[in-house]
C-alpha cells in the first residue's frame, strides 16, 4: 500500500555530519522524499509531538534533546513506507538494532538515535499534520524520464 511517513533527522545526526548518509539509506530502501525542511522544535511543539510518551520516565530528556538544536523533518512516501522505513531505521536501542540499520551503525543510545520514523499509519497522519500543517510543502511527484 502506498503510504506516507514522517521522518525526523535528529540533532545527533547533524553533529556527526550524517544527514546525507541517513537520507541515502532511506532513498536506497525505495522511499521517495515528498517534503523536507529544517525546524527548531520549541517545548510546546515537542510536548505535543511526543504526547504518547507523557507518562514515561524518558519524556523530559526526550523533550530536551529534540529542542536542543534544529532538526530536519521529512515526509517520505512509498509502498509500506511506515514499516519499510522502520526496518531500515532499526530498533530504538542501537544495541538491539539489526546489523546494517541506521541506528545500529550510527546511534549512541536509545535517546540519541539519529532518526525518528512514525510507528503506524495513524501516527504518521498525526505527525504529518502537526509538522506540515495543511500538507504545505509536501509534493506527490512521479519519476520522469529526462532526455538532454
Ligand atoms: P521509536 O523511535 O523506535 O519508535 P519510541 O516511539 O518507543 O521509539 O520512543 C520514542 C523516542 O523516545 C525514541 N526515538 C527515543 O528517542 C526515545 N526513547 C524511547 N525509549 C527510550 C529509553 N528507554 N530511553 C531514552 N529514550 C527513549
Amino acid at each position: 500500500m502506498m503510504e506516507k511517513t514522517l521522518i525526523i533527522i535528529k540533532a545527533d545526526a547533524f553533529t556527526k555530519r550524517l544527514v546525507g548518509k541517513v537520507i541515502s539509506k532511506l532513498e536506497d530502501s525505495g522511499l521517495r522524499i515528498l517534503g523536507a525542511k529544517m525546524i527548531w522544535f520549541d517545548k510546546a511543539l515537542a510536548r505535543e509531538f511526543y504526547i504518547e510518551h507523557k507518562s514515561k520516565d524518558f519524556y523530559y530528556p526526550l523533550i530536551n534533546f529534540i529542542t536542543s538544536n534544529p532538526v530536519m523533518v521529512m515526509v517520505a512516501g512509498g509502498e509500506n513506507a511506515v514499516t519499510g522505513s522502520r526496518k531500515i531505521i532499526g530498533a530504538t536501542d542501537p544495541a538491539r538494532a539489526r546489523e546494517g540499520t541506521i541506528r545500529r551503525m550510527w546511534a549512541q543510545d536509545g535517546r540519541h538515535n539519529i532518526v525518528h520514523g512514525s510507528d503506524s499509519p495513524v501516527s504518521a497522519k498525526r505527525e504529518i499534520n502537526l509538522l506540515f500543517p495543511g500538507e504545505e510543502g509536501i509534493y506527490e511527484w512521479e519519476d520522469k524520464e529526462y532526455r538532454l
